[in-house]
């Protein structure tokens, strides 16, 4: 049986076999939307081919953590959306015998190879946008269910027993790993990441289709839905909740049903479409560029087992809320989501979230408050202990346009890091994020090489992407820092 991506067929066997040769497996995985997915397909796949296993999670595989990995007595260690990046020092321990890793990860590897590494960028398949960790774990559990004997007997041959024996109802959660991982911000998922969709849409698990693009399609309120909609800024409309408001009021819909806003999820197919053709005509009339029209509709991913009205029912709000537990580290209650928990995990995560987009508009009311101070060519707060590090690239790139932040700069924020206190050490480090906007990345901006470069020449180290990246330097060279970075965002933007 072919799994889903022919190039990674082979590879996937050859790891699932060793993993069927295990008494059984540590699995690692890391910790955010992508990570957390990975884990669940990986768990469920190991369970079902009757592996014993035990999770653990990280938010960086460094030395020290793959060293405690090490340590315990597992022989068989599977990583999941991270592993590749660390070959050298995972490569070490393979020599001193310490275990045999399996890894299903994504990112780039180290210069260092191993003989279970299933990636898709070792087989020309691009791992930043067409394949996650999630997808790559899916490859991997595809390929266990292939090799090891089914548990899940033939019960009548139903289509759903059918996915569960071959695992394809996991697609599900590869395409919410995907989506966690940003891999449909064209506007939908493609490469082998769209094999994976077809499977699971054959299983029975996902439906696709043409939607409006706004975040809280299943949750929010209208008003609200339209209102935080500011990927595409319509004025009078985004930001703006008596503007949203009549907006929707002026469209002779009905809008609230038993007293409660209606949600998009819960309109008819021809209510959507008057919705969304006067939204477009909105943007047009205010002169939103077409290309950014465009931005407004595009494919959306629907978990078609997941109850209606819920943020597990829609691929990018169910990674949201993923997202929102590894920020607190909270992977337990995260991996319970992803595997059924739908209790105690599920009201877990959401009060999670709650708290995360509270602490999310403390932030940005802290730094439009207090204001940013300007350079030449970069804007920059210092948070302190009163943002979490977590989150305070989120709240600068959320601040930028509100009074006083430009959008015509990058904007570069310092905040504590909240996990140095354990040795109380003179060496206080520094969480150093920074956001530009696409225009600014059009202009040349590249700020993964300005925090890089920057953070490296006051002794530090960072990089990231160019419209957003971040850094670590240590406490006291903030003014050295901002220099160069200043300096090198110049030339960029010159
Ligand atoms: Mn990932």
């Amino acid at each position: 049986m072919a799994g889903p991506i022919p190039e990674l067929e082979g590879r996937a066997t050859r790891c699932a076999r060793r993993l069927c040769e295990a008494d059984r497996v540590l699995l690692a995985s890391h910790i955010d939307a992508d990570g957390l997915t990975s884990a669940a397909i990986a768990a469920q796949a190991l369970e079902r081919a009757g592996i014993p296993f035990e999770t653990v999670f990280e938010k960086q595989l460094d030395e020290e953590a793959i060293a405690a990995i090490a340590t315990t007595d597992y022989d068989t260690v599977c990583f999941t959306d991270f592993g590749s990046g660390q070959l050298d020092i995972i490569g070490e321990h393979e020599d001193a015998g310490d275990f045999t890793p399996v890894v299903a990860d994504h990112h780039q590897p180290a210069d260092r190879e191993t003989e279970y590494h299933l990636n898709p960028l070792l087989f020309g398949i691009d791992g930043a946008s067409e394949l996650s960790g999630a997808g790559a774990s899916y490859v991997l559990a595809r390929a266990l269910a292939d090799i090891s004997e089914p548990e899940v007997a033939t019960d009548g041959g139903t289509a759903s027993a059918t996915a569960r024996a071959d695992n394809r109802d996991l697609a599900a959660l590869a395409v919410v790993g995907a989506v966690g991982d940003m891999q449909a911000s064209g506007g939908k998922l493609e490469g082998a990441n769209e094999e994976i969709v077809e499977e699971g849409v054959e299983a029975g698990v996902l439906e696709t289709g043409k939607d409006l693009t706004l975040y809280g399609k299943q949750t929010r309120p209208l008003p609200k839905l339209l209102e935080y909609a500011t990927d595409v800024h319509i004025p009078g409309i985004s930001n703006d909740q008596a503007g949203a408001l009549q907006f929707l009021e002026d469209l002779d819909l009905e809008l609230k049903r038993d007293g409660e806003w209606r949600r998009w999820s819960g309109l008819t197919n021809e209510e959507k479409r008057t919705v969304a053709s006067a939204l477009v005509k909105r943007a047009v009339s205010r002169g939103v560029p077409a290309k950014k029209i465009d931005n407004l509709v595009g494919t959306a991913y629907v978990l078609s087992e997941e109850p209606v009205g819920t943020e597990l029912r829609d691929a990018s709000e169910f990674s949201t809320l993923l997202n929102a537990t590894a920020r607190y580290e909270r992977a337990d209650v995260g991996l319970g989501v992803c595997l059924g928990n739908r209790e105690g995990a599920l009201e877990r995560a959401r009060t999670l979230l709650r708290n995360h987009r509270r602490n999310l508009s403390a932030g940005i009311d802290l730094v439009t408050r207090e204001g940013v101070t300007h350079e030449e060519h970069i804007q920059w707060f210092h948070a302190g202990d009163r943002i979490r590090e977590t989150i305070v690239g989120i709240v600068a790139g959320m601040a930028m346009g509100n009074d006083g932040v430009s959008r015509s700069k990058p904007i570069v924020a310092f905040a504590e890091k909240s996990d140095e206190s354990e040795d109380g050490g003179e060496d206080v480090e520094l969480k150093v994020s920074a956001r530009g906007t696409h225009a600014l990345v059009r202009n040349g901006l590249d700020l993964s090489v300005v925090m890089g470069e920057a953070s490296r020449a006051v002794g530090g180290d960072g990089g990231g992407h160019d419209v957003a990246a971040g850094a670590t330097v240590p406490k006291g060279r903030e003014s050295e820092f901002l220099e160069h970075a200043d300096e090198i965002a110049g030339e960029q933007l010159t």
